[in-house]
């Protein structure tokens, strides 16, 4: 297993459009363990192959309290959404940032497990919203591109003093 290195704005390859999955070999399961271990190891409830430069479409995330239910989403697609929820979002590409985004509430996707076989379910609550926040990094998309262009302005400030600094996350900003 090995912990994979999380990419961070400004860095461009975050805006990489994911390519499908198409091998369901060996290297697709080393890669989804070492995903999920590296989720873990940062704390965060998701992570996409996108934030640690891996272009392909897939995901995991584990939004259980105990931490002890990791989920694997290959080439997931969005099918129906309904309703509409706002939270406060974090992201493990924009270290020291929270504001609140508004997403779908409930959602019903589809996408393939590590065999290649399909499933379909319906997500509500952190379950579908995580889920969407994963699958815009697959497109490119970070929550902030979601904030007002004043608060833009506000989290680019505080990267570009972050990256000056010698103690990166040692402050917060809540927009
Ligand atoms: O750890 C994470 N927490 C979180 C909180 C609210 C909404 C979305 C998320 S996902 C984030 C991990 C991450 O950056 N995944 O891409
Ligand atoms: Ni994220």
């Amino acid at each position: 297993m090995a912990k994979l290195e999380i990419l961070e704005l400004p860095d461009a390859r975050l805006r990489t459009i994911a390519r499908p999955v198409e091998a369901f070999d060996d290297d697709l399961c080393q890669l989804i363990k070492d995903m999920t271990e590296t989720m873990y190891h940062a704390n965060g409830i998701g992570l996409a192959a996108t934030q640690v430069d891996v272009h392909r479409r897939l995901l995991v995330l584990d939004v259980s309290e105990a931490q002890d239910q990791p989920r694997v989403y290959i080439n997931p697609r969005i099918l129906e959404s309904e309703g509409s929820e706002t939270c406060e979002e974090g992201c493990l590409s924009v270290p020291g940032i929270y504001a609140e985004v508004s997403r779908a509430e409930r959602v019903r996707v589809s996408a393939q497990n590590p065999d290649g076989s399909f499933f379909e379910e319906r997500l509500d609550g952190m379950h579908a919203i995580c889920l969407q926040h994963e699958i815009d990094h697959l497109d490119g998309k970070l929550f902030v591109d979601y904030l007002s262009p004043l608060k833009r302005r506000m989290v680019t400030k505080k990267l570009e003093k972050q990256r000056k600094n010698t103690s990166p996350k040692a402050t917060q900003v809540m927009l």
